[in-house]
């Protein structure tokens, strides 16, 4: 049977994070939504030739990438994996819808920030990009931005003709797709992406800002934050 967790039962979880990641921005939100606690284990990933690196953090994470969830004596990586499990530990706030093929939809949605946008302007691949294929950093911000704005156009499209249509990527509550969204359009305003023609995706992003669980875990607020 599946393990619901209650309020007064866990533990503090530890969450390795940095504060413009946006992977762990995504766990950041999810964490608030669901109105837990956590510490914050500063992992920076420049400093240093990047802290992720270190002996002590591979134990924690073998692929050297943030974020990492401890809860419960388990490390937990993957930020969609992790909400997940957050989800099925703590199930209110519901991350997902119920029916399976709206499930599916905002999985979807999420998955193409997650699979198909993020990992490709992930920093690793903008340090191979220069120091290895010696890329210059307006081709690496053309990249960036040629891949931002593909995987952005079609979410755009499947907001708009989404059914249950609503203040956010599906429905009236915050999901998973939302909270992959809204670290998304801040990593594109970094690499000066036109967001202008993303009218519905940056409406929502208004309507998650208006939300504490949201405007808490911005990159800025974090204790990281430089
Ligand atoms: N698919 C992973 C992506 C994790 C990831 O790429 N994290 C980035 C920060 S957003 C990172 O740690 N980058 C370090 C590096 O590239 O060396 C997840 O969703 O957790």
């Amino acid at each position: 049977m599946r393990r619901l967790r209650s309020d007064n039962e866990r533990a503090t979880m530890k969450l390795y994070t940095f504060f413009r990641s946006s992977a762990s921005y995504r766990v950041r939100i999810a964490l608030n939504l669901k109105g837990l606690t956590y510490e914050q284990i500063p992992i920076h990933l420049r400093r240093g030739g990047g802290e992720q690196f270190g002996l002590a953090y591979k134990k924690v994470n073998p692929q050297a990438l943030v974020p990492a969830l401890e809860d419960g004596g388990r490390v937990l990586i993957q930020s969609l994996a992790i909400m997940e499990y957050l989800d099925e530990c703590y199930p209110n706030p519901p991350l997902l819808p119920n029916d399976p093929a709206d499930k599916a939809l905002v999985r979807s949605m999420a998955l193409i920030i997650a699979c198909e946008i993020h990992p490709i302007q992930n920093l690793r691949v903008l340090v191979h990009l220069k120091n290895h294929l010696k890329q210059s950093e307006d081709d690496l911000n053309h990249w960036a931005q040629h891949w931002i704005d593909l995987g952005l156009s079609a979410l755009e499209e499947m907001v708009v003709s989404a059914p249950k249509r609503s203040k956010f990527c599906f429905g009236d509550s915050p999901t998973l797709a939302d909270i992959c969204l809204v670290p998304q359009l801040a990593n594109a305003r970094r690499f000066n992406c036109d967001l202008s023609r993303f009218q519905a995706l940056t409406a929502i992003e208004a309507n998650c800002a208006a939300l504490a669980a949201f405007a808490n875990a911005a990159p800025e607020r974090q204790p990281d934050a430089e």
